[in-house]
């Protein structure tokens, strides 16, 4: 595929994902979420990428929601429509098989604050504005706001957040457990391939299953969710990551993961 709306670049085995709309604040219009679908799909089939980041151009917006200006015409089975593609979005991130981080470096509104949230954590810089306004404009978030904010800051202050729709700065992210980390803004992106790094010193194998348990266990019983642990954790042993994993420790050397 042709990018015209984002800039890739795999650097260390991190394939990094840039939206680069910045005369729009890196809005996501429907060109831009099929482009952001196939780079996902295209990372997550490259052996050379272990983690994948998703950032946006510029120095002020990450993403300034979803494109306002195809509202007006958009009418109701547009806008299911649109809702759709933007679930596929966020489906796409969580059954990726790599780690996908959201480097937050300026506004994350609406439909950029529901792509963070896909992400599997969030890192920010300390200019980050997250925020769901869309109650200002007669809507509500549409591309999964309404279910997955709550599942990192609790339902009453996603409750607040939703109905407000009001701006929430960087260090309120990190202490609602919205943000994992944040950085002074010329720092993020080394924050981001820090831990990037860290993570792809690891197992692929050891960290797909891993991701594919939380996800799957988040919105089912305990109990069930213990058994999807347990036989993927099993089927670790018949990995040739298990092998080698467990064989680099006990020879005392670094692991090579083939
Ligand atoms: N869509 C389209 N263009 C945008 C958007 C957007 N979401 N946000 C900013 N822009 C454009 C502006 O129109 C402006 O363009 P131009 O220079 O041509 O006039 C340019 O970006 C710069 O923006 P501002 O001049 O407004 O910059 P400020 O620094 O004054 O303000 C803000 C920055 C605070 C980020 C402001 O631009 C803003 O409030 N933007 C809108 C934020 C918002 O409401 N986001 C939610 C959108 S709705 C949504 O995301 C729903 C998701 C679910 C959809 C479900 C399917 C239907």
């Amino acid at each position: 595929m042709i990018y015209v709306n984002l800039l890739l670049e795999i650097k260390d085995n991190v394939g990094i994902i840039t939206i680069n709309r910045p005369k729009a604040l890196n809005a996501l219009n429907i060109d831009t979420i099929n482009e952001l679908i196939s780079a996902l799909k295209e990372y997550n089939a490259d052996k050379n990428v272990r983690v994948i980041v998703v950032t946006g151009a510029g120095e002020k917006a990450f993403v300034a929601g979803a494109d306002i200006t195809s509202f007006p015409k958009m009418g109701r089975s547009g806008a299911d429509q649109f809702a759709h593609i933007g679930h596929d979005l966020m489906r796409a991130i969580e059954s990726a098989s790599k780690p996908v981080i959201a480097a937050v470096n300026g506004f994350a509104l609406g439909g950029g604050t529901e792509l963070a949230l896909a992400c599997d954590f969030i890192y920010a810089a300390d200019t980050a504005v997250f925020g769901l306004p869309e109650v200002s404009l007669g809507i509500f978030p549409g591309f999964g706001g309404t279910q997955r904010l709550n599942k990192n800051v609790g339902l009453g202050f996603a409750r607040e957040m939703i109905f407000t729709g009001r701006k929430i700065p960087a260090d309120e992210a990190l202490r609602v457990g919205l943000a994992n980390k944040v950085v002074p803004a010329n720092e993020l992106s080394n924050a981001v391939i820090k831990c990037a790094q860290e993570i792809a010193a690891n197992s692929p194998v050891a960290i797909a299953a891993v991701k594919d348990v939380i996800n799957r266990g988040a919105t089912l019983p305990l109990n069930e969710g213990l058994a999807i642990e347990r036989t993927k954790f099993a089927e670790c042993f018949d990995t040739l990551d298990m092998k080698e994993g467990v064989a680099a420790f006990l020879e005392r050397r670094k692991p090579v993961w083939k």
